[in-house]
């Protein structure tokens, strides 16, 4: 096998495409601001610097490990190095950490930390920029940025979106959306990446925890909540549980302590959709239609990224609202005579592990005479403020069910979370032979797992179907165009705007690749615990179905025409 000597340790190495996986596979952190496996290598930060054996600086993240190489991480010549380049970055960086948003998130602040970095020598050499808190999803603090391209890099590689780039040279360098417009002005899809990816406060998720929490403690209002089905595997990480671990339970007793008046599981509205998408894709079979597959609807990023790069397709895409939108609009209509007759008004929110839901639940098409089936949506990490805030101990607390009628739902419902989930819940409900070997053959078709992009072809109720399923918005550029052009034929196609699914949300703490399989992981336990698997055996589904607030107003209430 192939080695090196790290700090004296032997590590071999094998797929390694670079120094700092080698470095990083026997232990040691070195410090990195712009590097991400995911993206291309920018070198930029130059804080992974590590010494040969000639004394010679190398960067680890764009070098490749060569045999018998002999490397030292942490000598003192690097330790002078890596605090000149946080010294010079913070000369040029806005310092109010104690009341900036990402205090004790931001990497910056924690290599500071790390290095024992005490005094900055250099006066601010950085120019005010002013804020752009155009978008509704997402805000921009050029003061805060140290240029490290991660942003640039995800929006342009990974989302094929490129609504931000550098601008200027020298000290004037700024990341900014092409001729200085505000990034509502651009066809930036709000999928929040930038944000994700961004080590400081420069590019962040928008919040609007100050009009939630006066709408809790207003005894006019009746606050109503649902929670995505990927904020179980990860909202817990905040309070030292394990990646992975559905802590569902507890974030329904930690609302309810919060202060809010039901609590719902939108995993209710995912079941909603899968009768619905189901169906749609049952129709579009049988019209013999298939220049197109039929798309997937429920994330928001994906049809802002639809409308705005391929319009084309937008009739292929299904007319099935997200579950959050038909959940919330079953929820307004379920508590429509009851605020008649307390003489209150319901607010309905969601807790989202995406940004883009905010955006999605301002769009005129969710605004019903004149109300918004969703009043506000909060990310997994606002949540995680909120609970922070109020004291709540959530390690310590137990676990409680959501609220009636709405308190079933499904494992298909739970798995939407994740690249390929939706499909599987589709798939599901379509085959006509319902049996755990059934579900057997659907598990093993090839649309598990983290690839961007996975394609099955299954033999559904006497023919064949092709699958497409995506994650990343550029691999669902790639596939359109092969289909565009001929090369690829799909009967239906997944796509959701974040790598692996909302699992990854930019809504969610920010996690490493291995924590986002534990996500995936998961998710799938938690499906395979649950009692129902699919959709059409969840009792709340049938009823409200049946004689229930859905009967002849599926249309009305489940189905969307977007504007554009
Ligand atoms: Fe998702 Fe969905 S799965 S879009 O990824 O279809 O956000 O979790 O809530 O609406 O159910 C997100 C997650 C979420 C919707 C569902
Ligand atoms: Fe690009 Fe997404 Fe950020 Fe918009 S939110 S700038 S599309 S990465």
């Amino acid at each position: 096998a192939k080695y090196m000597i790290i700090d004296g340790i032997r590590a071999d190495f094998d797929q390694e495409k670079n120094i700092l996986q080698v470095i990083n596979s026997v232990g040691i952190h070195v410090p990195t601001l712009c590097y991400y496996s995911d993206l291309s290598i920018y070198g930029a930060c130059r804080m992974c610097m590590v010494e040969d054996e000639r004394g010679n600086l190398i960067a680890s993240c764009s070098t490749p490990p060569k045999d018998k190489m002999v490397i030292r991480t942490n000598t003192p010549r690097l330790q002078h190095h890596r605090k000149m380049i946080l010294e010079l970055l913070l000369a040029a960086h806005c310092r109010d950490c104690t009341i900036c948003e990402k205090n004790q998130t931001c990497r910056l602040q924690e290599l500071a930390g790390r290095l024992g970095l005490t005094d900055v020598r250099f006066p601010n050499t950085r120019e005010a920029q002013p804020v752009d808190d155009s978008s509704v999803s997402i805000v921009r603090d050029p003061s805060k940025c140290i240029l490290c391209g991660d942003c640039v890099r995800v929006c342009n590689e990974v989302q094929h979106v490129g609504a931000i780039d550098f601008a200027n040279r020298g000290s004037s360098m700024i990341v900014t959306p092409a001729f200085g417009k505000k990034l509502a002005e651009t066809n930036c899809v709000n999928c929040g990446q930038c944000a994700a990816v961004c080590p400081t406060a420069a590019i962040k998720v928008k919040t609007n925890l100050d009009k939630v929490w006066r709408q809790l403690y207003d005894p006019g209002k009746r606050v109503v909540v649902q929670v995505a089905p990927a904020v179980r595997v990860a909202l817990g990480e905040a309070f030292g549980l394990a990646p992975g671990e559905d802590s569902i339970g507890k974030i329904f007793t930690a609302i309810r302590m919060l202060g809010f008046d039901a609590v719902y599981d939108t995993c209710v509205g995912a079941d909603l959709t899968i009768m619905e998408e189901a169906k749609e894709l049952g129709e579009k079979l049988e019209s013999g239609d298939d220049r197109f597959p039929l798309f997937t609807s429920c994330c928001p990023a994906w049809i802002r990224f639809a409308e705005t790069k391929h319009p084309d397709i937008m009739p292929y895409i299904s007319s099935c609202k997200s579950p959050m939108e038909m959940f919330g609009a079953v929820l307004k209509e379920y508590y429509k005579d009851k605020d008649k007759e307390e003489g209150k008004e319901t607010i309905s929110m969601a807790v989202m592990p995406c940004v883009a839901k905010k955006m999605e639940a301002v769009r005129e098409e969710f605004i019903r005479d004149g109300v918004p089936d969703i009043d506000y949506v909060i990310t997994t990490k606002e949540l995680i403020r909120m609970i922070r805030e109020s004291g709540i101990q959530f390690d310590e607390i137990d676990p409680e069910a959501p609220d009636m009628p709405f308190s079933i739902s499904s494992g298909a419902g739970v798995i939407f979370g994740v690249t390929g989930g939706v499909t599987e819940a589709a798939l599901r409900r379509l085959v006509q032979e319902k049996s755990t070997q059934s579900l057997r053959d659907i598990k093993f078709s090839g649309i598990r797992g983290m690839e961007g992009v996975k394609e099955a072809v299954l033999e559904l109720n006497g023919r064949t179907l092709r699958i497409g399923v995506v994650s990343g918005l550029g691999n669902a550029d790639n596939l359109i165009e092969k289909i565009k052009s001929g090369e690829e034929h799909f009967d239906f196609v997944e796509v959701m705007a974040c790598p692996y699914g909302c699992i990854a949300g930019a809504g969610q703490p920010f996690c490493h690749k291995v924590d986002k399989k534990e996500r995936m992981a998961g998710m799938y336990r938690s499906d395979k615990a649950a009692p129902i698997k699919r959709s059409e055996e969840n009792p709340v589904i049938y009823n409200l179905y049946h004689g229930g607030l859905l009967e002849g107003r599926e249309h009305e209430l489940l189905h969307v025409h977007y504007k554009g």
